[in-house]
């Protein structure tokens, strides 16, 4: 067995069974050593795609997402998804190729190890025949426990080298799920937390992406039950307290009326691995004058970047929101709060949909609000929604629900525009039963487009549905108030059901209600998938991108 075949072997032992990529002489062998072990491969068409896939794939399922790609090229064309990957936190293992150290003057070497990192990914390596397992098992657990792209280079010269016997499995079993490391916080910052709880009336919890990976939703709902408080997440957290009577959804520029007017009345604020930045606070605007402010985190230099805290908890944030209860519980505290029935009721009543709007919709083409409240309607409450970068992204963050926060990828931690169609097709395959919609603008699809074959080649259960305003809205939004020409941004009509629909997908264009009746009948039955290609309005702009851009 060559040393290629003994990592494939090991990572398939250690519970890989979905891996996505783009194969070429330096990651075939050890990707085909997985897909002989039973892992299912995907190929993309091109290696941002496989990350983003792998990416999508992770938030989707909860466990650490595999990519595999060929060293040099291979590499740097995964370097925007693994950016997105390191800032949002997914658990990804990355297999790449690497060139032998001794082949200096390879077309294909460049320094790899510095590539990976300048992004924010961990680069770990197979050192030799004698470590390679090791290093692999290495890599993943890496991925696993830090919550992190780890990139494995794999030079091809080792690969190529015959593999020692497999050591025994460090860990046969499950499959890796990130998150099970999860560090209590400290006792005094317990009790401190809960002093402030004691002297609050109005207390808020806002969850993040820490609390997401940490699945905290349970622990988080009964300390807002025993303190009274309102629940919030931010963007990215979107999903985790769907269903709960007070909880508002989304924090910041996506808070619905109701929701900014109730926010900043809070006096206490609790935010679980939530970085409380300029998106969820509305650059401040949602944080009350009297609010004192709490902020749990696993990173210690997470702790009051974006805001100063009265005081700063390191420790996971299910953990200690647990702990917090059971401090409060053992001192005998609990409080309605700002919890009435007759707010539950205001809550349930003002949502998103429900705020009147003046609907635009002129020349052949669809206000987006109109048509994702009507998409709402038609989808199955069971759907995973994965969002692109653009301004169009405000929409399905305010229209389109969720039934809980794994069924959220809002694939904006980088903020790139592109690769909201490859998470959109990982997610799919993490969950081939239900419906997820991919919400693109129509730059980020085009940006993406090889993609739309990897998607019908799968037969993917996937609504493309894009927001196509023919231009690059987002820029056309900042610059065009302010007297600048846009005509550079501003693009001819394409029609992107055609290219879905030459990729071996559906295809429709929606200009109107009407046309919807198109994607009823796949929902009805849907198989493979099927790209909508919404003509909106392109002069209508959210409110909170005016806002964001105000704040510059
Ligand atoms: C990779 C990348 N390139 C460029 C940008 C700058 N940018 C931000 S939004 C945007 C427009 C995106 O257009 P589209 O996908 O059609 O969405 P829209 O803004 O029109 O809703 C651009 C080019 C970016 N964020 N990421």
């Amino acid at each position: 067995m060559q040393v290629a075949e003994a990592v494939g072997a090991a990572l398939a032992e250690q519970g890989v069974d979905t891996v996505f990529g783009l194969l070429g002489s330096g990651n075939l062998l050890v990707t085909n050593a997985l897909a002989a072990r039973g892992a299912r491969f995907a190929s993309s068409r091109h290696e941002s795609g496989a990350v983003s896939m792998a990416d999508g794939w992770a938030r989707v399922s909860g466990r650490v997402g595999v990519a595999s790609v060929h060293q040099g090229p291979g590499l740097t064309n995964t370097l925007t998804a693994l950016a997105e990957a390191a800032k949002s936190r997914t658990p990804l293992l990355v297999l790449a190729a690497d060139t032998p150290a001794a082949a200096v003057r390879s077309n294909f070497r460049i320094d790899q190890h510095g590539l990976v990192e300048s992004v924010g990914a961990v680069a770990e390596r197979i050192h030799g025949p004698a470590s390679a397992v090791a290093d692999a098992r290495r890599a993943l657990r890496r991925a696993e426990v830090e919550r992190r792209p780890v990139v494995l280079m794999l030079p091809i010269d080792v690969q190529a080298q015959p593999a020692p016997d497999l050591p025994p499995p460090v860990r046969a079993g499950p499959p890796p799920a990130p998150g099970l490391h999860r560090p209590r916080p400290a006792p005094e910052a317990v009790a401190a937390a809960a002093d402030l709880v004691e002297h609050s009336e109005r207390p808020l919890i806002v969850a993040g992406r820490g609390a997401v990976l940490a699945g905290a939703r349970d622990p988080l709902e009964a300390l807002g039950e025993r303190i009274g408080a309102l629940l919030t997440t931010s963007a990215v957290a979107n999903g985790l307290f769907a269903g709960l009577p007070y909880a508002t959804g989304i924090s910041g520029g996506f808070a619905t009326p109701l929701a900014a007017s109730l926010l900043p009345r809070a006096d206490l604020v609790l935010a679980f691995g939530a970085a409380l930045n300029q998106w969820t606070t509305s650059h401040g605007a949602l944080l009350g004058p009297e609010a004192r402010i709490v902020q749990v985190d696993l990173e210690p230099d997470a702790i009051g970047a974006h805001r100063p805290v009265e005081l700063g908890i390191i420790g996971d944030a299910g953990e200690t929101a647990r702990d917090l209860d059971a401090e409060l519980a053992a001192r005998g505290f609990a409080q309605e709060g700002v919890r009435t029935p007759e707010l539950a009721q205001q809550i349930a009543r003002r949502r998103w949909r429900d705020e009147p709007f003046e609907a635009g919709g002129a020349d052949g083409t669809i206000d987006p609000r109109t048509l994702s409240i009507a998409l709402d309607r038609l989808l199955p409450e069971q759907r995973t929604v994965a969002v692109d970068s653009g301004a169009f992204l405000g929409w399905p963050a305010m229209y389109l629900d969720v039934p809980d926060a794994s069924s959220w990828v809002f694939s904006n931690g980088f903020q790139a525009v592109g690769l909201g169609l490859g998470s959109a097709i990982g997610a799919a395959v993490a969950r081939p039963d239900r419906v997820t919609v991919a919400a693109l603008g129509d730059g980020g699809a085009l940006m993406a487009l090889s993609e739309l074959e990897t998607a019908a080649r799968l037969g993917l259960r996937l609504l493309i549905l894009v927001y196509d305003d023919a231009a690059y809205g987002a820029e056309v939004h900042h610059f065009g108030p302010q007297g600048h020409p846009v005509d550079l941004v501003c693009f001819p009509d394409a029609d992107l059901a055609a290219l879905a629909r030459a990729a071996g997908g559906g295809g429709v264009t929606v200009r109107a209600l009407g046309d919807l009746g198109a994607v009823e009948r796949w929902l009805a039955a849907p198989e493979g998938p099927l790209l909508v290609d919404a003509k909106v309005d392109p002069g209508i702009c959210g409110e909170w991108l005016e806002e964001a851009f105000r704040a510059g």
